[in-house]
């Protein structure tokens, strides 16, 4: 966290009048001398089904070349990947052979509606050093050195099954930990277990139902106290399922937009040092030349360039000694694309391309522009799909509205000389902001400064830029030049239109019609009464009834102990029809916050009549004047009264604004998190945003921040849903 008080001031108010309007940092300089981006190796499903390996190691990052101070040594810093192989007959280990891949950039994994997805999870991750580590301490966390994983399909509306006598797989279960027997025997926990311990390997068999929506996801390990380490060392990938064409047409809604013009780009982030004595909070630690620090540190450099500095994939780690921090001089941190330093992306198709942007990003959140070498100005994309859902918005929706539901995560502009094709509006953006965990898909095409499709001037070029970002009072991330891009279209186009078309069966309408996934019977639900003893049913009738007709549950964002700076909690309660709080329903007690507890259910329901999925609403609170996102999975949500309109996985839940009076006292003495008592007497504004949630899955999973500091901080809540008794 920032401790700079003039900045976070700045940039709080700059974020909440934003909107995606941040200003422009820098203009960059140079040229590109990299070699052409190169989409992410590909495993397929066949005949309905992929069946691969897939092992946590440490390797090798190719694509980023350290080179130390006062060297010319080449450093390729040891990450951790996942090696990915079509499932072996027996044992443990992929086979050397070209069908075998372990790209620090990750892989993609391509499923159809209805696939299975079958996955062998090896963890061969090393053992850690305690003292460099974060919440070793805390309670039930004692196994934490021994960097145990797991695996999460993000954006996945999936059960989150367990093994059952006649199949011993798990389905999307963030609780089980994977632990390599090679760093020793896990100690289980008295309080605050995760879940089962299994040892070296998992099977996860993911069933993706037939009406699952085409779009693109990503996983990525799940374990509560060290999922930013694993990511930030390069723990992550994409799935995708269906094709773009599904949802995305050329002219006149007919032509599916076709795969040959789309490219997947998976944006990660990885801080390397360059020896010396680095300060955790154990205190100050000897660390290697080259050693990735996945304790990541949002100051590693400064946020914006000095005079002159050009930034192409990575910055220079900054010294911040006089303001108590590390000193990171000689050491970068890098941002790539597919596991590439800036990359050269060369446009030739007539009709541009689709371009699905995926993070694997720990607690980063990215500012992307695409900015015109020769006008320095941000050029237009038409916004195709957010968190996996394609965008279908009615004619007459404005752009502040479209803006609203988004949470203000791009700056909209206009779509210049469209044509109005079906009922579909579309959104055109110069500016995009992802915070962790989010997918956005555009359409890439030559644009003049005034956003019309136009053929490109000889040699245009355009550079993707992280523009840095700053989030409320928390962190600020640094501006860097990500690729760049070559207009090199020419040939007549084939879709004429000066729009794509975006609709279809699994858009955001469709998933609530007949058939829709939110509105099918579940699969695999039976009654409760049938499947249960009646202890069970009784336990379950007593803590799993349904939230009464009018009444929603309220989450609170903020910390468990507003004077320390590294509690991140939630808080729950219910209220009824007429905004009173339920009494007795508070967790962890009246106006108190609580930090993880992964043995404790926060929120438990039961399926609707008939076992169809039920609607819920949450409002959502945010006690912090630093920037949160909220998360929960198997399922997405829209704004409620938006007739399901933007429908996302993650949600930028903005900052909360103190009272003026009380305002240093929120900022400085309780770390610019208020207390759920300030909030209620309005010393603290910030309005609840509210959801509607389909639950249209079974299993015990979560909701969450996904800034990953602070899911690994406390962040997160446990969430049950369980058959319908009838
Ligand atoms: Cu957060």
């Amino acid at each position: 966290m920032s401790s700079n008080h003039i900045l976070r001031e700045i940039s709080m108010r700059r974020w909440i009048a934003a909107a995606g309007l941040f200003a422009s940092l820098y203009v960059s300089g140079g040229t590109a001398a990299a070699d052409n981006l190169v989409d992410p190796p590909v495993f397929a499903s066949q005949n309905g089904v992929l069946d691969i390996m897939m092992i946590a190691t440490p390797q090798p990052i190719a694509g980023i070349s350290f080179t130390p101070p006062n060297s010319h040594a080449i450093i390729h810093p040891t990450g951790w990947v996942y090696q990915v192989c079509p499932r072996p007959a027996s044992g443990l280990s992929c086979p050397s052979n070209s069908r075998t891949v372990a790209p620090y950039g990750g892989v993609r994994l391509a499923m159809q509606p209805g696939d299975t997805l079958k996955i062998r999870y090896v963890n061969r991750l090393p053992k850690l050093d305690p003292l460099k580590l974060r919440h070793v301490t805390d309670p039930g966390e004692a196994n934490l050195f021994l960097n145990p994983s797991n695996l999460h399909t993000h954006g996945l509306i999936t059960p989150a099954r367990t093994p059952t006598v006649s199949d011993p797989t798990f389905g999307d279960f963030v609780f089980v930990t994977v632990f390599n027997s090679a760093n020793g025997i896990p100690t289980p926990q008295a309080t605050h277990q995760h879940g089962p311990i299994v040892m070296d390997t998992v099977d996860y068999k993911i069933a993706i139902p037939p009406n699952h929506p085409s779009g693109l996801f990503w996983f990525h390990p799940h374990v509560h106290g060290i999922a930013l380490n694993q990511l930030v060392e390069g723990l992550s990938g994409i799935i995708t399922i269906g094709r773009v064409g599904d949802n995305v047409r050329g002219d006149a809604a007919v032509t599916p937009w076709p795969d040959t013009h789309v490219r997947h780009l998976m944006l990660k982030e990885t801080q390397v040092l360059a020896g010396g004595t680095i300060g955790f909070d154990s205190g100050p630690q000897p660390v290697a030349n080259g050693e990735v620090l996945n304790q990541e540190d949002p100051d590693f450099c400064a946020q914006t360039p000095a005079n002159g500095e050009t930034r192409q994939g990575s910055c220079p780690g900054q010294d911040n000694t006089a303001d108590e921090g590390n000193n990171y001089t000689g050491g970068k941190w890098y941002m790539t694309v597919n596991g590439q330093q800036f990359p050269t992306v060369p446009i030739t198709a007539p009709d541009g391309e689709v371009w699905r942007v995926a993070t694997g990003a720990g607690s980063l959140s990215w500012d992307l522009k695409l900015v015109d070498d020769e006008t320095h100005r941000p050029m237009t994309v038409q916004l195709l799909a957010i968190d996996g859902v394609s965008v279908h918005l009615p004619q007459d929706t404005t752009p502040g509205a479209m803006v609203e539901m988004a949470g203000g995560r791009f700056k909209v502009v206009p779509c210049p000389d469209v044509s109005v094709v079906g009922s579909t509006l579309p959104v055109c953006v110069n500016e995009i902001v992802m915070m962790p965990s989010a997918r956005t898909e555009f359409w890439v095409t030559y644009r003049d400064a005034a956003g019309r499709i136009t053929a490109p001037r000889h040699g245009a070029s355009a550079t993707l830029k992280m523009a840095g970002l700053t989030m409320g009072s928390g962190d600020s991330w640094p501006a860097v030049d990500l690729a760049k891009v070559l207009f090199n279209q020419s040939g007549g186009r084939e879709f004429t239109s000066r729009q794509v078309v975006v609709g279809g069966s699994t858009d955001a309408a469709g998933l609530h019609q007949p058939n829709g996934i939110f509105r099918e019977q579940v699969a695999g639900a039976h009654a409760a009464a049938a499947t249960m003893s009646a202890a069970e049913t009784n336990a379950t009738a007593g803590a799993c009834v349904p939230l009464p007709k009018g009444h929603r549950r309220r989450i609170f964002f903020g910390f468990s102990d507003v004077t320390v700076n590294n509690t991140f909690a939630l808080g729950y309660e219910e209220v009824d029809q007429h905004g009173r709080v339920v009494p007795g329903s508070q967790k962890p007690g009246p106006d108190r916050l609580e930090q993880f507890d992964p043995a404790h259910t926060t929120v438990c329901l039961p399926l609707g009549p008939g076992q169809t999925p039920v609607t819920e609403t949450w409002e959502l609170v945010q006690l912090s004047t630093e920037n949160h996102n909220f998360h929960i999975h198997q399922t997405r949500f829209a704004m409620t009264g938006s007739n399901g309109g933007v429908l996302q996985d993650n949600f930028p839940l903005g900052v909360a604004a103190p009272d003026h009076s009380i305002s240093d006292q929120v900022a400085n003495d309780q770390n610019g998190v208020c207390t759920v008592a300030q909030w209620r007497s309005g010393h603290c504004v910030s309005p609840p945003k509210a959801f509607d949630i389909p639950f249209a899955e079974l299993g015990e999973f979560v909701y969450h921040c996904h800034i990953l500091e602070h899911e690994d901080g406390g962040m997160m809540a446990r969430v049950k849903v369980v058959p319908a008794a009838f």
